[in-house]
């Protein structure tokens, strides 16, 4: 751990959060000449993949794809994986601290309270909590002040926990997947996972083989894809090496920064002969090619994506021994339209049901009445015993890392503001709140971008902005009411385009009960989204913000 707790000061910068937003933005404003610290809750960087240490975690990002586009940071990493597993990607966090020198600047187990805004001055007072070391009780608390605030707290650090009844009586041990405690002893225990997002099909795949008996709770099946995983190995680390910045460019023009983009064809452009290569061939490639590089209509009409689950499906059923698990894992009739819920990446997912210590619990038909002592009953009144339930439930995704901070603007705090809906500009800004910024949060491309990608555009796009108040004397600036309202309208009309909105899921805030519907990031992918932002500093930024 390494920890230079600072007293309270003032900077130019406050950065929150120690992700891939948090670390680019702590390089990129100190390169600028901006005085800037960071202040981390956890006790290392990562963000995500620093919390995220439950049994399987993996990156369902390729690499070269998955890091910074730095070629001090790439040239001296070697990539082990084609998709790497959490430890390796903490190791790489490290790698980025130690060669852009950033441990200096950084105050780890600093969590920041609150943030509010000091009209007078120009400037941000910034509430941190420090968790003291294992062996004092509590926290000690300390103030600083910026100018600035870019909040790089991800869309997953809130994370949710449903109100199942009797959760505390249990008596054996229940955790989070985002809260996992490397400890927890799984090896030979009853163990129940509830969720079948990422992280429970990634528990699932890896606890299975090791349990005692292993019982999955799920309400939604996983069209899960397979990972195709594979060995980076020193010949390809040096040729990914002598590639990266050609790629880069050609990362650029694609939807989500990937090395590829959907098939312009559509579904019905092409014989059944050529579609089934297509499907062939994008399936075993492994990864997300069948989800987000195949044709370009699969997203959007209901009769593309129809056949594309019905290639799925037969390939999944044929990994599948026991016909009641085909039903609940595989069904018939797609329970939603393929690709519209986060397709999670899986390593060997399906063959665990077809052992004898794996059972599913199909929710919908049996649902969680309450826990007990022991375990978990259902409303059949089949009680089942636990050594260990795994809460494998999500997150308040996207807006949850930043409204469970209390930040307050010139009238208003953000909780407030975005009870009945978000209101931003450009997914980085919200009027009210000036000199305040936030990075892979609401509104922006998040989930439909790759993390490295999207923290780099909005860092520089954020380091612009800081630059140019910097050179006219401006001492704040924020988005005027009318930008976020045409922003939201652009928002809202991405996500209308295609079937994500016909499905339940966090991309839209269904997963939290009382959360306001609607799209939570914006689809019009990664280059559209950088003009959209270059457009706005057009005019010295005075078409779409208030500067003072
Ligand atoms: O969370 P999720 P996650 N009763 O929200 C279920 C990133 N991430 O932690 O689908 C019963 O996807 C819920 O059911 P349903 C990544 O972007 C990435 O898995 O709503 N079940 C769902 O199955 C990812 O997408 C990685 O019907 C309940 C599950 O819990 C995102 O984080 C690893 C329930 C939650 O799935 C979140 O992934 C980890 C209830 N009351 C995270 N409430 C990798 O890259 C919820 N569920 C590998």
């Amino acid at each position: 751990m390494h920890d230079s707790r600072k007293p309270a000061d003032e900077y130019d910068v406050v950065v929150v959060g120690g992700g891939f937003g948090g670390v680019y933005s702590l390089h990129h404003m100190r390169d600028l000449g901006f005085a800037t610290h960071m202040y981390e809750a956890g006790t290392g960087l990562g963000g995500i993949w620093h919390w995220n240490c439950y049994p399987g975690a993996r990156v369902d990002t390729e690499t070269p794809v998955y890091q910074l586009y730095a070629p001090e940071l790439y040239k001296e990493w070697q990539w082990k994986e084609r998709y790497s597993g959490r430890d390796e990607m903490v190791k790489y966090f490290n790698h980025i601290a130690d060669t852009w020198k950033l441990w200096k600047d950084i105050t780890f187990q600093a969590r920041v309270t609150r943030a509010y805004w000091d009209q007078d001055k120009s400037r941000w007072d910034l509430r941190i909590e420090h968790r003291l070391d294992a062996e004092n009780t509590g926290t000690i608390v300390s103030t600083t002040h910026c100018k600035y605030v870019i909040f790089c707290t991800g869309f997953a650090s809130k994370h949710y926990v449903p109100p199942f009844a009797g959760m505390d009586s249990f008596k054996g041990v229940m955790c989070h997947t985002a809260l996992w405690s490397e400890d927890i002893e799984l090896e030979g225990k009853r163990v129940a996972v509830i969720g079948t997002g990422a992280s429970g099909v990634q528990v699932v795949s890896e606890v299975s083989p090791i349990a005692k008996q292993l019982t999955l709770f799920q309400r939604t099946p996983n069209m899960a894809l397979p990972m195709g995983q594979c060995i980076r190995d020193e010949e390809w680390n040096k040729l990914s090496k002598q590639q990266y910045a050609e790629q880069v460019e050609k990362m650029k023009t694609t939807y989500c920064g990937f090395l590829y983009d959907f098939d312009p064809r559509k579904t019905f452009d092409v014989t059944e002969e050529e579609r089934h290569a297509l499907y062939e061939e994008l399936f075993n490639k492994g990864g997300v090619y069948f989800w987000l590089g195949t044709f370009t209509d699969t997203l959007k009409s209901k009769k593309a994506n129809d056949l594309a689950y019905q290639f799925w499906r037969e390939k999944t059923i044929a990994r599948l021994r026991k016909p009641e698990m085909i039903a609940k894992l595989a069904p018939e009739v797609a329970p939603h339209a393929f690709g519209t819920k986060r397709i999670s990446l899986e390593q060997n997912y399906f063959e665990q049901f077809n052992r004898d210590s794996v059972s599913l619990v199909d929710l919908n038909v049996d649902p969680i009445e309450t826990f007990t002592e022991n375990g978990i009953k259902t409303r059949s009144g089949n009680e089942q015993f636990f050594d260990v339930i795994v809460l494998a439930t999500g997150f308040d995704s996207v807006t949850g890392g930043l409204t469970q901070i209390d930040i307050r603007g010139t009238n208003t705090c953000i909780k407030d503001k975005w009870e009945k809906g978000v209101w931003t500009h450009l997914g980085m800004m919200s009027a009210g709140f000036p000199n305040m910024f936030f990075v892979y949060g609401p509104q922006a491309p998040t989930a439909f971008a790759t993390g490295p990608q999207c923290a780099e555009t909005q860092g520089r796009w954020i380091g612009e902005t800081l630059s140019f108040m910097r050179e006219n004397g401006i001492r704040s600036l924020e988005p005027t009411v009318e930008a976020e309202t045409v922003w939201k309208e652009h928002v809202n009309e991405g996500a209308e385009e295609g079937l994500f909105k016909d499905t339940k899921s966090w991309y839209f805030g269904d997963n939290i009960p009382g959360k306001a519907r609607e799209s939570l990031n914006y689809m019009g992918g990664m280059p559209l989204y950088r003009k959209k932002c270059a457009e706005a500093q057009e005019n010295g930024y005075r078409n779409q913000f208030v500067l003072a």
